[in-house]
């Protein structure tokens, strides 16, 4: 039988990786990691629960009707934030503003998380996966003070640590600290992340584009032609690409990271900013993209490189295999 890693001993492998290393990034990795298994159980109850499933009655800031099981997840994940010790403040997608945390021993601590508890939850009652992203800062205000907007609002590139968690036919979490991509697969019957995709690389290309394309009429020209690129017998394939789209950005990502292919949202008459959010969807799946050889960009300009100016700011976005992506910013700055 082969050696089986825990996501646990990976986490302190790489840390010795890092002389001086003191522990406070892992531990933030195992809270994410305990965090999200509860989540994960969560979501497995979705359609059992009925106190779970269903909306809440809700709206976030966005306005968009927030989900009871995003609640609970956003619950969980401040929770262990909080309690770990080593968070001093986060953003969320279902928080209208950051929170930085009031007690003495978070004041001190030196990193922020921003995070989408629960992406893609208009999937749930559907019992379509849905995916946790988050991103990990060093945080720019003094140690001992409160966490301000400006350790929130940094460029991707500064990210410290991002990754995912899908809750798809199995619960994987994903992450890199900018050392290459690993993903740990959830075995429920020990509760333990193991290591089943070690060093992960997007193909440099693929055959598979993920876009809402009933959007297709209000896009840009460039959008529609690389669109038409996909769907022609003249492309650098010489057939058709296959259009999947789930509409839950992890599982459309994490697909694509592991057999090639391209997701787009793209900037459109009814949202002329994109949909997706720069700091906690867009920069974590962009850090992971480039780190397994993949691209992330705007049409126009690289993702990490954005200097956020808002809290919930909206950017379009392309990810994926390296030369898709290249080939559509080619159409679009034609
Ligand atoms: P959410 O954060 O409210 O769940 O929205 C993000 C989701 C992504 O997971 C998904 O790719 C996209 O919205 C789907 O949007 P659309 O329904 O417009 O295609
Ligand atoms: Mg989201």
């Amino acid at each position: 039988m082969s050696k089986v890693t825990t996501l646990n001993e990976f986490i302190m492998d790489r840390q010795a990786d890092f002389p001086g290393a003191s522990g406070e990034l892992s531990r933030i990795l195992n809270d994410i990691a305990v965090a999200s298994k509860i989540v994960s159980r969560d979501v497995r109850k979705a359609g059992l629960v009925d106190h779970i499933l269903g909306s809440q009655g809700e709206t976030n800031i966005q306005g968009e009707e927030q989900q009871k099981l995003d609640v609970v997840a956003d619950n969980q994940f401040i929770k262990a934030f909080e309690n770990g010790g080593e968070i001093c403040g986060i953003a969320s997608e279902e928080n209208d503003d950051f929170i930085a945390f009031t007690s003495e021993h978070a004041k001190k601590a030196k990193y922020v998380v921003l995070f989408d508890p629960l992406d893609g939850s208009s999937n749930i009652d559907v019992n379509v996966s849905i995916g946790s992203i988050f991103s990990i800062y060093h945080r720019i205000s003094e140690p001992g003070t409160l966490a301000t907007l400006e350790d929130m609002l940094q460029i991707g590139n500064e990210q410290i640590a991002a990754g995912y968690v899908l809750y798809g036919s199995s619960t994987m979490l994903v992450y890199t600290t900018g050392r290459g991509v690993n993903g740990f697969t959830l075995d429920p019957s020990i509760g333990e992340f193991c290591l089943s995709h070690a060093n992960m690389q997007m193909p440099e290309t693929g055959r598979l584009y993920a876009m809402n394309e009933g959007n297709i009429a209000i896009c840009e020209k460039g959008i529609q032609e690389y669109i038409a690129y996909c769907q022609s017998s003249e492309n650098d394939k010489g057939a058709p690409y296959s259009g999947r789209y789930i509409g839950s950005l992890v599982a459309d990502f994490h697909r694509n990271l592991i057999k090639g292919g391209i997701y787009i949202y793209p900037a459109t008459d009814s949202s002329p900013e994109g949909k997706l959010r720069l700091l906690y969807e867009c920069n974590p799946l962009a850090l992971i993209a480039e780190q397994a050889g993949g691209l992330a960009t705007t049409g126009r300009e690289r993702i990490l490189n954005i200097e956020p100016t808002q809290l919930h700011q909206r950017v379009p976005f392309f990810v994926g295999s390296k030369n898709m992506v290249e080939k559509a910013i080619s159409l679009l700055q034609k």
